[in-house]
Order: structure tokens, then sequence, then C-alpha cells
């Protein structure tokens, strides 16, 4: 069923080995970003980041990853600006990383793989009226996406890392209120944007990407911690949760556009 690892998924699970397969399959992600193709937009506005705190609610691993889910009945955690026509609703936010540093990012950028990826998955609530109809439409999400890069030892990140020996079996979920993620993002203004996908299924084409330029960078440790957790409920054979990214999806007919110069 829908209990085996993301590894395991991704051999089997057919829409992984051929993107063509899926219907409409033109925008998928990630992507690599190749720098000297991207498009300078001096229209793109800046991208503002309001996060309250306290709609932080528990940190859940779901077999994939692990995720830091937010209450999203209200207006409280937002974005706005940027390539966004309407201010997103704070869904989650989740990571992608490597078994080893070389790699472990789903974006790359020059074709050079991070050793991890934070993904901060909003919704369009001004326009559709839950989540789950927003991950079917086009402009139902935004993701932001900040690369992990290794370095100095990142002190907002460690509040999480503490907590994950406590998820460290799939389906289990602990309370984590009041945590404020935009200490994850680089206050560099700079991204790229593009039309994409969800890199998981259903992979629906209805993301709107935001890829910070900058990365943040974490030490060794922190990353180690990741690699600890498994993708493995309590009692079965224990598999570790690493490689949780999806292979690189053609470009198409698509342009990444830079808000910088
Ligand atoms: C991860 O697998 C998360 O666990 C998923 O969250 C998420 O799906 C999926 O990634 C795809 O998101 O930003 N990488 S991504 O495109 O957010 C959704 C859940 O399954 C719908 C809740
Ligand atoms: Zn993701």
């Amino acid at each position: 069923g829908a209990c085996c690892s993301y590894r395991l998924r991704n051999a089997l699970h057919p829409l992984w080995q051929s993107p063509l397969s899926i219907p409409g399959g033109s925008r998928q992600s990630p992507i690599n970003i190749q720098w000297r193709d991207s498009v300078y937009d001096p229209f793109l506005k800046p991208l503002k980041i309001s996060y309250d705190p306290t709609t932080c609610l528990h940190i859940w691993n779901n077999g994939y990853s692990f995720l830091v889910e937010f209450d999203d009945s209200t207006d409280r955690s937002i974005i706005v600006g940027g390539p966004l026509e309407n201010q997103y609703r704070l869904k989650q936010f989740h990571f992608h990383w490597g078994a080893i540093n070389e790699w472990g990012s789903e974006h790359t950028v020059d074709s050079k793989f991070y050793p991890a990826e934070l993904h901060l998955v909003h919704w369009n609530a001004v326009v559709y009226p839950t989540f789950e109809e927003a991950v079917m439409e086009g402009n139902g999400l935004a993701v932001i996406g900040v690369f992990l890069k290794l370095g100095a030892h990142h002190e907002g990140l460690q509040t999480l890392v503490d907590a994950l020996p406590a998820v460290k079996h799939k389906d289990t979920v602990i309370e984590f209120d009041v945590f404020d993620p935009s200490c994850l993002i680089p206050s560099c203004p700079d991204y790229w944007t593009y039309a994409g996908s969800l890199t998981t299924p259903p992979l629906t084409e209805s993301v709107t990407w935001i890829i910070k330029k900058k990365p943040i960078e974490v030490d060794e440790n922190q990353l180690e911690a990741f690699r600890m957790l498994l993708f493995t409920s309590d009692g079965e054979e224990e598999k570790r949760m690493v490689d949780n990214f999806r292979p690189l999806q053609p470009l198409m007919n698509r342009t990444v556009r830079s808000s910088f110069q």
C-alpha cells in the first residue's frame, strides 16, 4: 500500500519514471536553474513574509519527510508580493535531503546540488475554500524553496533538530507550538520564480515556485540529525530517511525569472 519508503516508491511508482505520463505534464518540478538562462524581471516585487509563531502546531513524520504544520484557518501566517497576485497562507514546511552532503536538494543551480532543501508550502485561500482544492489548481500553491549548505551552526534550526528524536518513526506526531520559520529564510531578497508542480504524487501543476538565491548555513550535526529519522514505523525493519528528493524534470517551454540582476 502507501506504506513503503519514499525511495521504494520512487522506484516503483510509474509517475516517477516517466514525466510524460502525467496528464498535461508540461510544468513539472524540480528543475535545474541555469543562472545565465534566467531572465531578470524588473516588475517582480519583493516577497513579504509575515508569520505568527503561535500558528505553529506540531511536527509529523509522514514517512517521506518531517512536516511542521500550522493552523491555516485564518490569515495569521501569510506571504504576499513577489510573483504572487494574492496572499497565500502557510500550511506546512518540510525538507528534502541526501544520505551524504554531495546531493539532497530537489532543485539545482547550474547543475549543483545542495545537501538539503527547505520547502515552505502556502495556499491561495483568497480563491480556494480549502487546501485540498488549492492543490488541484493552477495558482493554488506557492512554495518557497531555501537551499541548505554546509557551514556554520544554525541556531534557529537547532530548536527543530532538538525535537526530531521524538518523531523518529513514521506516523509519529509531537506538539511543537510557537516557532517562527522566517528564521530559516535568508534576509537577502533575491529569488528565482517559475511555474511548476508538487514534487510528490499527485504531482499537480499548481505551484508557483519561489527559490531563494542565497542558501542558509547548517552544520554537519544538524544534517546528521535529519538522517537519523526513519522512513519506517516502530517495529518494522529500520530504513533511514535519506534521499527523499525527486529527480530533475525537463524545463520544457518555461522561463525562470529572477528578481535580481
Ligand atoms: C513532501 O512529501 C511532504 O511530506 C508533502 O506533504 C508535500 O505535499 C510534498 O512533499 C510535496 O510538496 O513542496 N515538495 S513539495 O512539492 O504539500 C504537499 C504532505 O503530504 C501537498 C502533507
Ligand atoms: Zn518539498
